[in-house]
C-alpha cells in the first residue's frame, strides 16, 4: 500500500516545521523567564525581597554593599519650610549683600524611594538644592564651586547680565564661578545646571527654588515650597516616581501639620521632565493663584493649575474646617506613582485661646 500526499498537504507539512523551528526560536523556554529572588536592606533596616532588577546603574546594592546606605541626608519635612537667605551683610551704599556657597557634585546616592538606591547630581548635597531667598534689589552673590567629575553650571531664571546666565561659562571639575546678580523681579523662580545634555543634568537632580520677596513683603503666613519632580531611575526617559519633594508618598505618610485659619502659602515650581504636564489639586478647599508670584494680586481663585517644565506660583488659601485633606496631581498615573500628599488641618491653638477668653470675659 502506498501513502499518496497531495500537493497541499505536503505545503501544510512544511509550513508546520517551519512554525515550529521559529517558535523555538522566538519563545525563550519557562526556566529562562523565571528570575534570581535578591534580597536588599534599606538604610532604614527595612528588608526588601525582589525578582526585579536592582534600579541602580552607578552602583548595584548587591555587587557593592557600600552603597546599600543613601550618601545623601535628605529629609522632606525639614526641606519643605527651609529657606536660606545666605550670609548677609550691608554694603556701603546701603545694599544688602546676600552670599551664598554651592557646591555641585555628581556622585552621590540617594534612596529616592524605598529601596531604590539612584545616583543623584546635587547642588549642596541634596535634590532638590536649597531654596534660596533674597528680597527684590539684594545683591545676590554665588560662590559656586564644582566638585563633580562632569562640567556644571548655575542657571538662575529672572533678570541678570549675560555672563551671569551660567550657560555659556561652563565650570569643569574643580571649578569655580561667582554668580553675582540683583535679586528680581519679584516672585518664584527655578535655578539648574545648564550644561549639555540637559536634559540629564536636570533629571540626575541639579535644581532648586530661588525667591524674590517685595521689599514691602507679603503678608505672615505658614510658608512652604514644593518642587514636584520624579527620577527616571532606568533611562528609559519616562519618569519611574513622582513627588513633591523628591520622595514619593512621603507627605501621604507624613502629613502635613497646618492650622485652621491660618494662611498657608506653597511656592510651587514644576521640574518634572519628560511629561509635558504637571498639575496640582487641593482637597476641600480653593486657593488663590499668583502665577510666577510676579504680581502681589491673584491671577485665579481654583482647585486646579497645570505647570508646564519650570512654570511656577505661589498659592494661598485657609483652612475652616479641621480634618485630613488630600493633595495631588489630578494626572492619575502621577499621584499614583507617589505625588500625593496630606494636609492635617487641626484646630487652630490661637482661636481656642481668644475663644476662652471671650468665655471667660
Ligand atoms: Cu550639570
Amino acid at each position: 500500500m502506498s501513502l499518496k500526499f497531495s500537493r497541499s498537504s505536503i505545503l501544510v507539512f512544511i509550513l508546520l516545521v517551519l512554525f515550529g523551528i521559529s517558535a523555538a526560536l522566538v519563545f525563550p523556554t519557562i526556566s529562562d523567564a523565571q528570575s534570581e529572588q535578591k534580597t536588599l536592606v534599606t538604610h532604614t533596616g527595612g528588608i526588601i525581597t525582589t525578582t526585579g532588577e536592582i534600579i541602580d546603574p552607578v552602583y548595584s546594592t548587591l555587587l557593592d554593599p557600600e552603597y546599600t546606605e543613601s550618601t545623601v541626608e535628605f529629609d522632606p519635612m525639614k526641606f519643605l519650610r527651609e529657606f536660606n537667605y545666605g550670609k548677609v551683610s550691608k554694603l556701603p551704599d546701603g545694599t544688602t549683600l546676600r552670599e551664598f556657597t554651592i557646591i555641585a557634585e555628581d556622585d552621590k546616592i540617594m534612596e529616592v524611594s524605598p529601596g531604590v538606591f539612584f545616583n543623584v547630581w546635587t547642588f549642596n548635597g541634596t535634590v532638590p538644592g536649597p531654596t534660596i531667598r533674597a528680597t527684590e534689589g539684594d545683591l545676590i552673590r554665588i560662590n559656586f564651586i564644582n566638585n563633580g567629575s562632569k562640567p556644571h553650571t548655575m542657571h538662575f531664571h529672572g533678570i541678570h547680565p549675560a555672563e551671569m546666565d551660567g550657560v555659556f561659562e561652563i565650570v569643569g571639575q574643580g571649578g569655580r564661578f561667582t554668580y553675582e546678580f540683583r535679586a528680581g523681579p519679584v516672585g518664584i523662580h527655578p535655578y539648574h545646571c545648564h550644561v549639555m545634555p540637559l536634559e540629564e543634568h536636570i533629571v540626575r537632580g541639579l535644581y532648586g527654588v530661588y525667591i524674590v520677596d517685595p521689599k514691602e513683603g507679603r503678608p505672615a503666613a505658614d510658608e512652604m515650597v514644593m518642587v514636584l519632580n520624579g527620577f527616571d531611575t532606568d533611562f528609559d526617559t519616562e519618569n519611574n516616581s513622582y513627588a513633591a519633594n523628591s520622595i514619593p508618598f512621603y507627605y501621604q505618610n507624613n502629613p502635613i501639620q497646618i492650622n485652621t485659619n491660618e494662611l498657608i502659602r506653597i511656592y510651587v515650581l514644576n521640574m518634572v521632565e519628560f511629561d509635558p504636564i504637571n498639575n496640582l489639586h487641593l482637597h476641600g478647599n480653593l486657593y488663590y493663584y499668583y502665577p510666577t508670584g510676579t504680581d502681589t494680586v491673584p491671577s485665579f481663585y481654583t482647585d486646579m493649575i497645570t505647570l508646564s517644565q519650570t512654570e511656577r506660583g505661589i498659592i494661598e488659601f485657609e483652612y475652616e474646617y479641621p480634618g485630613k485633606y488630600l493633595f495631588h496631581a489630578h494626572k492619575v498615573e502621577f499621584s499614583e506613582k507617589g505625588w500625593v500628599g496630606i494636609f492635617q488641618v487641626n484646630d487652630n491653638p490661637q482661636d481656642q485661646k481668644s475663644e476662652s477668653v471671650e468665655y471667660g470675659s
